[in-house]
């Protein structure tokens, strides 16, 4: 019999049965589930992925991921590439930098800062959503992208505002403003503005705006009359695109106001390099998301 035969004979004859084995067989005891395991140094579940696998029965010392997809296997709050880029592949030029990330609660943020390039609401957004992906499996892990704030999750006072405060408090800044989701609904005159996800819009007044009054469209254009037909219809057509920033002043308070708002005691004119992106998304299930292959491309579950 070979040593195939005997394997599969001993699994088929079950506890309490009998059987017989051959005087020149050889009885191998094999595990039915050896998988590749991964390092895992800072333990967060995801493996390193300049290390390889090693084949197993189970986890064993730091070898205990289940794929090696951990984009910084030194740094417990950075997870791992759920979808196509790791938080440091998101900024690209020689200044840009991923000023910090955060798992906390039932959200997983980062931060980035592109300095040497424009950073328009639209860009947050793409680049967020691509952090974002989870290609697998999809009905478990909702996507998110740039940050909103459900009060679903926690309180926005405790958890969150301590998430973003430790972030810019590594980066030594005393004035910062990001891109988050809150949006104008409604038309010019009458709209207000509100989160893009639906979060309560509660939320809003109880964050505060940066001015007395609330921000309008318009002013995102300063050198633009809402009054004038043409003037309007640019207006009219950016405005899906307008999103406010959430800002901490000098004094160390947060608040919702234009970009620039960080710089200026009443909110300044409109600046495209001045924000930040800060985005979220759900933790992924480590346990859920097997190893990418030698090129790259994710597998296939
Ligand atoms: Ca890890
Ligand atoms: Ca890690």
């Amino acid at each position: 019999m070979s040593r195939r035969c005997v394997v599969l004979a001993l699994i088929a004859a079950g506890c309490g049965s009998n059987w017989t084995i051959g005087q020149n067989d050889e009885l191998i005891i094999d595990c039915l589930d050896e998988r590749l395991y991964f390092v895992d140094v800072d333990g967060d579940g995801w493996g390193d992925p300049n290390q390889g696998g090693v084949l197993q029965c189970e986890p064993l010392g730091d070898v205990t991921a289940t794929n090696q997809r951990d984009c910084d296997d030194s740094d417990v709050q950075v997870t791992g590439r759920l979808g196509s880029l790791c938080p440091g592949d998101l900024v690209e030029g020689e200044d840009d930098a991923l000023v910090g990330a955060a798992v906390a609660g039932e959200g997983e943020f980062i931060w980035l800062y592109g300095s040497s390039a424009a950073v328009s609401y639209q860009e947050a957004r793409d680049a967020c959503s691509k952090w974002a992906e989870h290609p697998y499996p999809a009905n478990d892990n909702p996507q998110y992208g740039l940050a909103t704030f459900d009060p679903s999750t926690g309180s926005y006072n405790d958890i969150q505002q301590a998430i973003l405060e430790a972030l810019v408090d590594s980066e030594g800044s005393g004035t910062f403003a990001a891109w988050v989701g809150v949006l104008w609904e409604g038309d010019l005159e009458t709209g207000g503005w509100a989160w893009e996800d639906d979060s309560s819009d509660g939320l809003i007044e109880d964050i505060g705006f940066c001015t007395d009054e609330a921000p309008r469209p318009e002013d995102f254009f300063p050198n633009m009359y809402i009054d004038d037909p043409d003037h309007r219809e640019i207006i009219l057509e950016e405005l899906e695109r307008m999103r406010l920033a959430l800002v901490l002043t000098d004094a160390g308070d947060w608040c919702l106001g234009l970009p620039d708002a960080a710089s200026t005691d009443s909110g300044g004119p409109y600046e495209l390099t001045r924000a930040h992106i800060l985005c979220e998304r759900p933790p992924g299930d480590p346990a859920a998301y097997e190893p990418v292959d030698a090129t790259g491309a994710d597998e296939a579950t």
